[in-house]
């Protein structure tokens, strides 16, 4: 083989390689999108409503700092992106009131109970669906999300409710 059929080889593996990488990382985007459109059901005295994720991130996103102690990581401070949750209340088009306290489940059925006053809180309770500035993964893909409640004020993370798909008022 001569240098430049070499040459020629060379080049030409480079470029497939190149058009992989691009596929590749459409693809990772496109899953982060699907994952990011999940919706989430409030309900209030049994009528449904459902948000779509366009519908949250509308509310617009804020990040803020929040302290995560899991049962095998140490306490640090991480930077979530997130809704205050008595915006997505509002947004489902819910006054909360006549309301005495928020039940949030998740995909796993694991739930948590908030009182109003922390649900009023004006910066408490967020349903986040960023973490340092990357989307949230899902149960299946080994996240706390799409959604996660992340409650500032809570020392321990327990009521930070991961996989959200339901929020009830009552
Ligand atoms: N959906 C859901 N959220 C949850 C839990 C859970 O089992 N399911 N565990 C809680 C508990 S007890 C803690 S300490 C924190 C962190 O749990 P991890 O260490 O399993 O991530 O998440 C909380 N939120
Ligand atoms: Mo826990």
């Amino acid at each position: 083989m001569t240098n430049r059929t070499i040459g020629i080889i060379l080049v030409f593996l480079i470029i497939i390689m190149g058009v992989f990488a691009f596929m590749n990382r459409k693809m990772v985007k496109d899953v982060q999108g699907a994952e990011a459109n999940r919706e989430i059901i409030i309900k209030d005295d049994g009528i449904e409503t459902k948000l779509k994720f366009e519908d949250i991130s509308q509310i617009g996103g804020k990040e803020f700092t929040a302290t995560l102690d899991t049962s095998d990581t140490d306490p640090e401070e991480q930077n979530y992106t997130g809704v205050l949750l008595i915006k997505i209340i509002e947004k489902a088009g819910i006054t909360i009131e006549d309301k005495r306290q928020v039940i949030i489940r998740g995909i796993d059925g694991y739930t948590v109970a908030f009182g109003i006053q922390e649900v009023i809180d004006e910066d408490n309770l967020y349903l986040a669906y960023k973490l340092n500035g990357k989307f949230l993964k899902a149960k299946g893909e080994g996240g706390s999300g799409p959604y996660q409640i992340i409650a500032r004020k809570d020392e321990f993370s327990q009521r930070w409710c991961k996989f959200v798909v339901e929020i009830e008022l009552k």
